[in-house]
């Protein structure tokens, strides 16, 4: 037998930052080396991801994940006993062969993933290698601009906003360090600014630790109290802005308009909007401006702005997805999300190919989440420049804080933004 085999694979039910039920996988090998991974889970999810298997019934509000946890324990683990943890392809091809379904509905996604990241793991650990080197290899040394969510609204925010985040973006940093030391800065004196026009109840935060001022309703009103911060801080040619929009969640299918608090807009509208807003602001990134399957109207906005434009709910991290988009010309950067769409090996293959055809990289968090740092040493391993996970409470913060160490321990270059 050898010591890379693997000898045994658990899973429990564990609870996220929203305390809903998310799962736990331990792989363990026949040398010692135990990989743990914790599954992330979205609130405003694409419908072409992967499923989230929930078990419905009373049990937290039909959240539970024992089904999950039943699926990796008796279904998945016993066929990947004896299979070595550095073959990630063939164990990712396995969980796919014996879920079986398209979107992995048959398992389940959460239960895919949580087996796929802690087979990685116990690669990385069988190697006694730390993840980010185990995937990237010696050239991963580039530690991703961060793109900072200061104020949330959409889904994840207790506020009218009708755009999920807006983001701060610290692109003329020296080092990741000055760009983090920066960003909490700004989100200290944006604090003090807000709980004055806003009143303390702004200093709520949402699922990823943006502020919620109640009462703001317009995009314009975030960015501009944004770049006040930034100003007071002195910080005017550190940072850029960005956007997750999240329009699927306020289009309208029936009437094919998107509501903007009081206003209703047709696409056409909309992208005009977003030609106004980047002409108006130092907006750089906008991820899903249009809803999740309007391939025609994201090649437009990419064609007509300077803007970097995200695919999430467009390309769910999905191959195929992004292929589409690719031939028309939608999009220029990639948001990857490894439990869109199940395991690490479709997930590198979506960025590999998204990276051949140009387009920029952004690893990014969910909502629901745990304090586990794999998405740190994912978005360096998978050569990223860019990286979308949150603000403050502490499974934001903890991936900010192990790209600290990977960069001290890499000696890390700060990426570039690419366009
Ligand atoms: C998004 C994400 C994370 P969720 O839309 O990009 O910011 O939200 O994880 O709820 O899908
Ligand atoms: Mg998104």
């Amino acid at each position: 037998m050898s010591r890379t085999e693997i000898t045994a694979v658990e899973a429990r039910e564990i609870l996220d930052n929203r305390l809903e039920p998310t799962l736990r996988v331990t792989v363990r090998t026949e040398g010692g080396a135990v990989g743990r991974a914790d599954v992330p889970r979205g609130r405003s999810r694409g419908v072409h991801e992967a499923a989230d298997l929930r078990d419905g019934g009373d049990r937290y509000n039909g959240n539970g994940v024992r089904n999950a946890v039943e699926n990796v324990e008796s279904r998945i683990g016993p066929e990947l006993l004896g299979h070595s943890v550095t073959d990630q392809s063939g164990i990712d091809a396995l969980l796919c062969e014996l879920d079986g379904t398209a979107d992995k509905s048959n398992l389940g996604g959460n239960a895919l993933t949580g087996v796929s990241l802690a087979a990685l793991k116990a690669g990385a650990a069988a190697h006694d290698l730390p993840l980010y080197r185990y995937l990237g290899g010696p050239a991963a040394t580039t530690i991703p601009i961060p793109l900072v969510d200061l104020i949330e609204g959409g889904e994840l925010g207790a506020s009218e906003l009708p755009f999920q985040e807006h983001q701060i973006v610290p692109t003329g940093a020296d080092s990741f360090e000055e760009a983090i030391r920066m960003c909490a800065e700004v989100y200290y004196e944006l604090g003090d600014q807000l709980a004055e026009s806003h009143g303390k109840s702004a200093l709520s935060v949402g699922d990823e630790g943006g502020y919620t001022p109640s009462g703001m309703t317009d995009p314009r009103e975030a960015f501009d109290s944004i770049l006040s911060a930034v100003e007071e801080c002195g910080y005017g040619d550190i940072f850029e802005l960005g956007s997750d929009v999240a329009a699927t969640h306020f289009y309208d299918p029936d009437e094919e308009t998107y509501q903007l608090a009081e206003e209703t807009y047709t696409r056409g509208e909309l992208i005009d909007f977003y030609a106004e807003l980047t002409d108006t602001y130092p907006l750089i990134s906008i991820e899903d401006p249009l809803e999740e399957d309007d391939f025609e109207g994201f090649a437009e906005l990419t064609d007509r702005l300077d803007a970097q434009i995200v695919g999430d709910d467009l390309f769910v991290t999905n191959v195929s997805r992004l292929q589409e988009g690719i031939d028309v010309g939608a999009g220029d950067a990639l948001l990857c999300k490894v439990n869109q769409v199940g395991t690490v090996t479709e997930t590198i293959e979506t960025v590999e190919t998204a990276r051949r055809n140009g387009y920029a990289i952004q690893v990014s968090e969910r909502s629901g989440q745990t304090a586990d740092t794999w998405l740190a040493e994912v978005a360096v391993g998978l050569h990223a420049n860019q990286i979308k996970t949150g603000t403050t409470r502490s499974e934001r913060i903890e991936q900010y804080n192990r790209l600290l160490e990977i960069s001290d321990d890499c000696g890390g270059d700060y990426a570039t933004w690419l366009r």
